[in-house]
């Protein structure tokens, strides 16, 4: 499917540092991309509600992955998927009376809109769940080749014990795997598998439910082969960052890189398992199933610049869970107030010390506040200079404002 239209990015004089990040895996922050294409798939939304700030958190988080590469003087094959097909979207198509299909490609038009608005590059493949079946259904069948498949009721399963690297994504006991797999979407108490955490990669048809046409039956894909197949097809393995919210790591995650590795007999599916903190409202993670929801598109609505929503997200650590709050939103607010009152004020500090912290946080893990902080400090020092005899640096502001825009995606 289309993606959305790329924002402008401005190049910046000299060369980026070579991006370190944090892998959920090794629980290390090491340098990533060695190659001159650097790779990243990210996971992408369940169109079944309009975008909140989380959704917003995580994809401004690997848009700043790809910022730094590209600064870096890296080419970037970026792809996201859609999960246009799933059973919480046909639950909430069924609760509506909506058609389920109208409904998702409604929520994706408005993701769309707010990722334009957001600036987030787009991926270059941008692709649905809908139109990689006969991917999903080649990689399925590369997993029975293996001898990695077996069916209960006519519906098929993944031996995860076939990747003997199973758990290495997440690294949780056997028992929080159990506890979470029940949680996110997984069944480990039906009757007839073999392993309670074996996952399901293609159910048969349901009353009521869409299906297609499959060697195996009719029927729909499972969620983590969704993912494995479409990275796969589009970017290969290894690549350089597998992407998405931290309550994605378990099982999404662990269960795509062993589909992933068992498929191809390859290892690592992904040198880096990065995962964005949760965002939450009140205390609680913000999520769809809970309701508790701020979306962009109101705050858009509302007349609050996308800049200022864009700045309200870097101003947190993205390993760090936080809250939500119009406080914030009010701080990124005048924040961006005072840098666009610096590069319109006649004598500006120097840009070069600015250029090189902004770079210097960000390819440390992606330390956005202390980008921020930095860009903080040359604000309040234009401030003090303004208006003083030969304090001025002529290329300065235009520096600060394409550095802002290139690294941080705002615009002054
Ligand atoms: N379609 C699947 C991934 S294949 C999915 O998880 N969709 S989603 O719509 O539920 O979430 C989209 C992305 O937003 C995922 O990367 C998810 O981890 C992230 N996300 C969801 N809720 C939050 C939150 N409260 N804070 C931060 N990120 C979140
Ligand atoms: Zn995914």
């Amino acid at each position: 499917m289309h993606s959305w239209p790329r924002p402008d990015v401005p190049s910046l004089p000299g060369a980026g540092l070579p991006l370190r990040l944090h892998d959920t895996s090794t629980s290390e922050v090491r340098a990533t991309a060695p190659g001159e294409i650097a790779t990243m798939y990210v996971c992408g939304i369940t169109p079944y509600d309009a975008t909140h700030m989380g959704h917003a958190a995580t994809y401004v988080t690997f848009d700043l992955v790809q910022r730094v590469w590209l600064d870096a003087g890296h080419e970037v094959h970026y792809v996201q998927n859609v999960t246009d097909v799933d059973d919480p979207l046909l639950a909430r198509a069924l609760e509506t009376g909506d058609d389920w299909m109208a409904l998702a490609d409604r929520e994706t038009q408005l993701f769309r809109e707010d990722m334009t608005d957001l600036a987030v590059i787009p991926p270059r493949h941008y692709i649905g769940a809908v139109e990689s079946i006969p991917a999903v259904l080649r990689y399925i069948e590369k997993l029975r080749a293996a001898g990695a498949v077996y069916a209960v009721d006519g519906d098929l399963y993944f031996r995860v014990r076939a990747d003997e690297r199973f758990g290495s994504v997440a690294n949780l006991p056997d028992h929080e795997m159990l506890r979470v797999f029940a949680e996110r979407g997984g069944d480990p108490d039906r009757p007839g598998k073999e392993d309670p955490l074996d996952c399901l990669l293609w159910q048969l048809e349901r009353p009521g439910e869409p299906a297609w046409d499959s060697p195996f039956g009719r029927g729909r894909p499972g969620w983590h082969i969704e993912c494995s197949a479409i990275a796969l097809d589009h970017l290969g393995s290894p690549i350089d960052v597998q992407g998405g919210g931290s309550d994605l790591a378990f099982p999404h995650h662990e269960m795509g890189a062993s589909e992933a590795q068992v498929a191809t007999s390859d290892w690592p599916y992904a040198r880096h398992y990065t995962h964005a903190a949760m965002v939450r409202l009140d205390g609680e993670k913000m999520s769809k199933s809970r309701g508790n929801l701020v979306f962009v598109s109101t705050l858009r609505h509302a007349g609050h610049d996308p800049n200022a929503i864009r700045l309200a997200i870097l101003a947190h650590h993205y390993r760090t869970d936080w809250d939500w709050t119009d406080e914030g939103l009010a701080e990124a607010e005048a924040r961006l107030q005072a840098w666009r009152d610096a590069v319109d004020a006649p004598g500006a500090a120097p840009a070069q010390p600015v250029l090189d912290a902004v770079r210097a946080r960000l390819a440390d893990d992606l330390d956005a506040p202390g980008a921020l902080a930095a860009v903080d400090r040359w604000a309040e020092n234009t401030r003090l200079r303004s208006g003083a005899a030969g304090a001025d640096d002529p290329d300065a502001h235009l520096l600060v404002r394409d550095l802002v825009d290139a690294l941080l995606g705002v615009r002054l």
